[in-house]
């Protein structure tokens, strides 16, 4: 299966949303990532509830909501989900990672751990039956603009092989962070599903995304 295509929305242009989302239809755009920062488990604030509420109004899009917040489990029922919908938590962000994985599955939504370029891949084995996907940090959170921690390319490779030899091939890999055009090839070689696109590639600043967001898709085919 091709390489599936999360644009970063944090990095768009507020003031032409709409336009933007319009033309990530026509594209067909797998999912929307949406940041959600708190300040605390990173250094920066983004966006929050009552922006997924009126992404959901707005778009059948299906959202990709990463969640860089502490104690996640607090704040799930916050938000509005959709069934298509996936939920990314930090297994740093919480001491409940199952419990919270399992919260986000009875909310009807699909599941997503994040890891931290330096946490190990062995904190997968005991959630695997939990989890839809894996996210790979491929930069540090809390910023766009990042560059690539070159050994989370490798982490990528290993994390594929990990669920392969596990029975788990059906669970996603997304690449988070610095995802471009280049960076994106090297991930889909890894092993990588999902890629975020922002700074790094169709959302640069001053370029043309229906043809940026093409390009990408061929590179991640
Ligand atoms: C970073 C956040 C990411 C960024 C994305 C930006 O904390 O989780 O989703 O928005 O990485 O893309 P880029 O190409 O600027 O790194
Ligand atoms: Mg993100």
């Amino acid at each position: 299966m091709s390489g599936k295509i999360s644009p970063s929305i944090m990095c768009a242009d507020f003031c032409n949303l709409g336009r933007d989302l319009r033309t990530f239809e026509e594209l067909r755009i797998e999912y929307l990532h949406i940041d959600i920062m708190d300040g605390t488990f990173v250094p920066n604030y983004t966006l929050g509830t009552d922006f997924v509420k009126a992404l959901h109004a707005a778009t059948d899009i299906p959202l990709d909501i990463h969640l860089m917040i502490d104690e996640p489990e607090r704040k799930i029922d916050w938000f509005e989900l959709n069934p298509n919908d996936y939920v990314s938590i930090h297994y740093e962000s919480t001491r409940h990672v199952q419990r919270t994985l399992q919260r986000i599955k009875d909310r009807g939504a699909k599941t997503m751990l994040a890891l931290n370029p330096a946490t190990p891949l062995c904190v997968l084995e005991d959630v695997l039956p939990d989890l839809d996907a894996v996210l790979i940090m491929t930069v540090n959170p809390g910023f766009a603009g990042q560059k690539i921690v070159p050994q989370t390319l490798d982490k990528i490779k290993r994390c594929k092989k990990l669920l392969n030899e596990r029975g788990y091939e059906h669970v996603e890999i997304e690449a988070d962070g610095n995802v471009s055009f280049e960076n994106a090839a090297k991930m889909r070689a890894a092993g990588a599903d999902i890629f975020v696109a922002g700074t790094s590639s169709i959302l640069a600043p001053g370029k043309d995304l229906a043809v940026e967001t093409k390009k990408f898709r061929e590179v991640i085919a």
